[in-house]
């Protein structure tokens, strides 16, 4: 075997030793903190906006997998190289070690949850990694007659075996320990039951379709967490601090004591394209944020809450939402369930008319009442808008793009919404021609989507359909471009068909 394909498997197998390791030494002592993990997370938090929102629009939900394979790629590089190094200047190992444990112990470090603790999977793992290297049987034995030893080279075999051995140990290990935490999470979850709503939602009115509540299997889901946050509801606390009279504290059997809401609300990504998948409506319970904020008694001044989730997100809302009536609340239920993990288990925020990033905070644990200007939360600091209101928007789902349909009447049908606000109306027009009011079909409130419809006498030939609502305030969905960022995107959903 030429020396340097030698290093470069011996170094990929130490790294891979090393690293294993450490996730196995960070899923027992700090879970969600495992140097893969953190530095990924660190990655998230510094791409800049452009990456993030292309990531979001062609990858979807499969941006966390991609991410983490280009870590795995760069880290075995990394290793391949040191590996290489090694061959002929073992100070190498030592460098490639530092690199590796500096970069997970800054990641970790640095994290917004982040404890000093963190930094000691990646700190041992990479000193593993380093000594395995060191131990790997870099050159080729040499026989005491000074000629190099041919045939399989049993040492380097046999370690390289047993380091292996031990890493695939490590990763199993690892795994079930995080596997039972997730049991565990899901059993709580599971063993919870929620008390009725002390105020109900009304029953959603006859002729409303049935995909009107989005079920939470479908429900979008849009996060910087590699790894869903498992919560015990029994050790889950809010602190409600900052600008108040009185802090107040709640653990979770606390906060359902208290009366609950349930409403139906659509919930939308502001990184959502026109025409795009990131929004869903759900029927949601949950405790009304403004009486709490009132008994904390809010200081003069304050305008922002700054929601903290338990893996370090920040979300600014404006105060103004918990006390104007609308429904903004700390959802426990979804859809007759206790919140998913994945959409927030076991606390989330949920404010009507705001985009998810300004007003709906997952696996919340604190709520800071501050001023807008004294604090930028975690998107604004990444240049979005502030206020966060959803824009009114309107989308077809009937027909698909490009579907082959056959002349006669036609059903054309989608969704509009303007949360707080409430649609209007809704047309529809063919190749750029005058605009058709579309049916709109009951809905459950100015809160939720609208779903409309229309027949159209289709043609033969290739015809475009656009959509455009107009919202309660007589606003007309703009026809002007805008991509998501900074603050969602605006337009007018086109599509192209072909009538045969
Ligand atoms: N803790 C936390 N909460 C979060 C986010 C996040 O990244 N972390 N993303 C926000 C964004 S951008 C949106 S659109 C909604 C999405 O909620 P969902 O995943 O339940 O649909 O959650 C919001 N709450
Ligand atoms: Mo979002």
């Amino acid at each position: 075997m030429n020396l340097r394909l030698r290093g470069a498997i011996c170094g990929i197998v130490a790294a891979g030793s090393g690293i294993a390791a450490a996730e196995l030494l960070a899923a027992v002592i700090r879970p969600g903190a495992g140097p893969l993990v953190v530095v990924g997370g660190s990655v998230i938090d510094a791409t800049p906006t452009p990456v993030k929102e292309f990531a979001v629009r062609e990858l979807g939900t499969a941006d966390k997998p991609v991410l983490l394979g280009a870590i795995g790629v760069v880290l075995i590089l990394l290793a391949a190289g040191t590996g290489i190094a090694a061959t002929r200047w073992r100070a190498a190992i030592a460098v490639g070690a530092g690199v590796l444990g500096a970069v997970g112990a800054a990641a970790a470090l640095t994290r917004p949850a982040g404890t000093v603790a963190d930094a000691v999977p990646a700190v041992f793992g990479a000193a593993l990694a380093g000594l395995a290297l060191w131990w790997l049987p870099l050159e080729r034995h040499v026989t005491a007659t000074g000629v190099p030893e041919t045939g399989v080279d049993r040492r380097l075999v046999l370690r390289l075996s047993l380091l292996a051995a031990g890493a695939g140990a490590a990763q199993v290990t690892g795994l079930a320990v995080s596997g039972q935490r997730e049991n565990a999470a899901g059993r709580s979850r599971g063993a919870i039951r929620l008390p009725a709503a002390a105020d109900p939602a009304a029953p959603l009115p006859s002729g409303i379709a049935a995909d009107f509540t989005t079920p939470n299997a479908g429900f979008y889901r849009v996060d910087t967490a590699l790894t869903v946050p498992r919560i015990d509801p029994s050790v889950w606390r809010l602190r409600i601090h900052g600008m108040v009279d009185r802090e107040i504290e709640l653990t979770f059997a606390e906060l359902l004591k208290r009366p609950l809401i349930e409403r139906d609300i659509t919930l939308n990504c502001v990184s959502n394209e026109v025409g795009g998948p990131y929004i869903g409506t759900a029927r949601w319970l949950g405790v009304p944020l403004g009486a709490l904020l009132t008994e904390a008694g809010i200081r003069a001044g304050a305008d922002q809450i700054v929601a903290r989730s338990a893996e370090g997100m920040t979300i600014g809302t404006p105060v103004a939402t918990a006390l104007d009536g609308r429904d903004t609340m700390l959802a426990v239920g979804m859809n007759g369930e206790p919140l998913p993990l994945d959409h927030g288990f076991p606390v989330r925020m949920l404010t009507p008319g705001l985009y998810g990033y300004a007003g709906a905070c997952k696996w919340v644990t604190e709520l800071e009442l501050t001023t807008f200007d004294q604090f930028d939360a975690y998107w604004v600091e990444r240049g979005w808008g502030a206020q966060g209101i959803v824009k009114t928007a309107s989308r077809i789902d009937r027909p698909k793009p490009f579907a082959r349909l056959t002349a006669g009447p036609v059903t054309v049908a989608g969704v509009a919404w303007a949360q707080r606000r409430g649609i209007a109306t809704v047309e529809v027009s063919v190749d750029g021609g005058p605009w058709r009011t579309a049916e709109l079909l009951p809905t459950a409130s100015i809160d939720t989507w609208t779903q409309w419809r229309l027949s159209w006498p289709a043609t033969s030939g290739p015809h475009s359909l656009a959509v455009r609502a107009t919202d309660r305030t007589g606003a007309v969905q703009t026809g002007a471009r805008a991509t998501p960022f900074p603050d969602g995107a605006t337009g007018r959903h086109t599509i192209s068909v072909t009538v045969a």
